[in-house]
């Protein structure tokens, strides 16, 4: 088969309504990074495009959470995910965003030729209106129970934790995101795209068409979505966010944002390359990938394509490459449970490491299926395969050159039979690893690079040059050459995976970062060329680090837990009367120590105004003395006095208890003058 003319590779817009974390990188972002990187080392012409998703319920309601304004949301997570991404290198040609005023454009435009050419129907529907906020309840805003899984928190488009795309009415008991209050029904019109007059063609383009060359998730996905019968689908929304439906009667609603997200693609791609924009999107030998995760593989594979079918001009993508989810320690990534680990807190903690993470998404990345990431994986394969196998190869050929041959390359002598052998093996290596990468499967690519690694170990183990040096200074020439030109042949095939590494290792080598190809000729070294200093490419997690960060996740859960706790249930009424005998006041703790021979219990002195009292306190497990000498409390101080070991305490602290049993001082929110009545 001819090689396309060029390629347009997209990555899955993110919401700008959160930062990005490992799951992004390992199922969207990575692959897509590899891909382009390989491709432009091969000398194909690419394209990567991609930019934040600012529209739709996803940013309002973030908006609506952090009280700011929708366009605060996105001006503040698009800055951070673009550095995220800029940060593990992730090589876009273009990261632009949904609000920019080319997509305002292109989106409007291609919203109002489908119009004029009347591509869509125009449908009057009941959709769910809360009478309290006002305001049509459009997807997100809209939850309720999943009538597929039983999921009670599902939205108004889609339950995540079955996957299952719904409409609004199709919620069992459906509440307000708004006012938690049970919607109703009323009229609203707005345009649909009638997917279902493009069945027969969806059905030869991929039930037919994409059957051997889709990956299965994909292609499973798209075939049981049109055998279940494909219907109109509303392109638009009553939102005040968004690209204004540009249509009479489109006043007050705005695109659906599934309708300009993927048209963001386009418009990013006109706005950075103005000039040659249409040749990555209508010519028949530009070669269109998305790369996205499973939960957006109907938008990509269906409504999209259609749309753009129903546009006409535009190409069609050739693929799909969709990865499954990555989940975290066994637990589903999730952005309101804080429950992943986000790319710029790794960074914060790995500062200089984001190859390592990209290791370990890429190792083992939900290619085929759902996929763990732990720490303690994350921590093994950089000692054992980061450290032992790569570095420890590309280390022991450059040290050794330094030791024995003042970091010269030495010149390359009679090669023996198994030299031969292992050169031409490391010579299959360009080919094979660019072969899964076009195939998509970068696990497998990356497992080959680290084969070449370990040819290159067993060649040194093989050959010994640190005891072959006491008898064969010319042989053991031979054997470093072989296996540095080994070493500089990894470089290119590394770039893909770990640029940062692959340019430490040639600049070590002091040789250009080489293309694809030239790995295969393993001969960009020339005797007599000096070695930079070696330095490791890699360095050994500690136990400590790695626990560090299981005990973040911990503390995570046990927030998680403590919040969700039930609180406990109300007591009975008390007159005012009663209350009125309480005699509650400010007062300071002036001495605090432990209770000999018990665990819990602090003597505390108490400044209550009237006078300096002794209270015993059982918060010894909670508060270290020293550090509550000062603090001002507040004391119920009528409470009848009682013995406690042996100590007369004359009142109580007022604690607030956490559903863990931990305490709280309850203390005034500014100084006050003890003695301070409390009502
Ligand atoms: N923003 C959904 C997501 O982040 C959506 C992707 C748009 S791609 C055009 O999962
Ligand atoms: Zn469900």
């Amino acid at each position: 088969m001819a090689l396309p003319k060029r390629y347009t590779v997209t990555a899955a817009l993110p919401y700008a309504n959160g930062p990005v974390h490992i799951g992004h990188l390992a199922g969207v972002y990575l692959p897509a990074d590899i891909y382009t990187r390989y491709l432009r080392s091969v000398g194909r012409d690419v394209k990567f495009i991609c930019g934040s998703d600012e529209h739709g319920v996803p940013i309002t309601i973030r908006a609506q959470k952090e009280g700011v304004t929708p366009q605060q949301v996105v001006d503040k997570y698009h800055a951070l995910i673009r550095d995220s991404f800029q940060d593990f290198h992730v090589s876009f040609d273009v990261y632009s965003r949904t609000s920019s005023k080319t997509h305002a454009e292109v989106s409007s435009g291609f919203f109002k030729k489908l119009y004029e050419e009347g591509k869509f129907i125009e449908q009057t529907t009941q959709q769910y209106y809360d009478e309290k906020a006002q305001q049509f309840l459009a997807d997100r805003y809209i939850v309720g129970t999943c009538p597929n899984c039983g999921n009670e928190n599902a939205y108004g488009d889609q339950c995540e934790r079955c996957g299952t795309s719904l409409s609004p009415t199709e919620l069992i008991s459906p509440r307000s995101m708004l006012s938690g209050a049970p919607p109703v029904l009323r009229d609203t019109k707005h345009w649909f795209l009638p997917l279902d007059q493009y069945e027969p063609w969806l059905r030869e383009w991929i039930v037919e068409g994409h059957k051997s060359d889709w990956k299965t998730n994909v292609y499973g996905q798209c075939k049981s979505w049109i055998d279940q019968g494909l219907h109109p689908r509303a392109v638009t929304r009553d939102l005040d966010w968004g690209v204004p439906v540009p249509v009479p009667g489109g006043e007050g609603k705005v695109l659906y944002v599934w309708f300009d997200a993927p048209i963001g693609y386009i418009s990013a791609t006109k706005e950075a390359f103005p000039e040659e924009w249409e040749t990555y999107w209508k010519d028949p030998e530009s070669k269109l990938v998305h790369f996205i995760g499973k939960d957006n593989i109907v938008f990509h594979c269906i409504i999209f394509p259609t749309m753009l079918k129903a546009y006409g001009d535009y190409i069609l993508p050739d693929n799909v490459p969709a990865n499954e989810f990555l989940n975290l320690e066994g637990d589903k990534i999730s952005t309101s449970r804080n429950w992943a680990v986000w790319l710029h807190e790794y960074l914060a903690d790995f500062p200089g490491q984001a190859d390592v993470l990209r290791y370990v998404l890429c190792a083992n990345a939900p290619e085929t299926k759902d996929n763990d990431f732990t720490w303690k994986d994350f921590q093994a394969r950089n000692n054992n395969e980061l450290v032992a196998t790569l570095g420890n190869f590309v280390n022991r050929a450059a040290v050794l050159t330094h030791k024995f041959f003042e970091g010269k390359v030495p010149a390359q002598g009679e090669l023996t039979d198994s030299d031969q052998e292992t050169l031409k093996q490391a010579a299959e290596f360009p080919a094979k690893i660019g072969e899964l990468i076009e195939n998509y499967r970068f696990r497998d690519a990356l497992a080959e690079v680290l084969n070449l690694a370990r040819l290159g170990n067993k060649y040194l183990a093989d050959t010994q040059p640190w005891h072959l040096i006491k008898t064969d200074a010319g042989r053991t020439g031979t054997v470093l050459h072989v296996a540095l030109q080994i070493a500089a042949a990894l470089a290119p095939l590394l770039e893909p995976f770990l640029p940062e590494s692959a340019h430490k290792l040639s600049n070590m080598l002091n040789i250009p970062l080489g293309k694809w190809d030239s790995a295969a000729q393993l001969n960009a070294l020339t005797a007599g060329l000096q070695l930079q200093e070696p330095a490791l490419l890699f360095g050994k997690i500690e136990d400590a680090t790695v626990e560090a960060q299981v005990q973040k996740l911990l503390d995570t859960k046990k927030a998680n837990q403590l919040a969700n706790a039930p609180v406990v249930a109300a007591k009975e009424n008390i007159s005012f009367e009663q209350f009125q005998h309480i005699d509650l006041r400010v007062g300071t703790i002036i001495a605090a120590e432990k209770v000999a021979k018990t665990k819990k219990l602090l003597k505390l002195t108490v400044d209550t105004g009237l006078d300096q009292r002794t209270i015993v306190s059982g918060i010894a497990e909670y508060f270290i003395p020293e550090a509550l000498i000062g603090q001002q409390v507040q004391v119920l101080l009528n409470l009848a006095p009682r013995e406690i070991k042996g100590i007369q305490s004359q009142g109580m602290l007022l604690l607030a208890e956490n559903a863990d049993g931990s305490l709280a001082l309850m203390q005034p929110g500014q100084p006050v003058r003890n003695g301070s009545g409390i009502n």
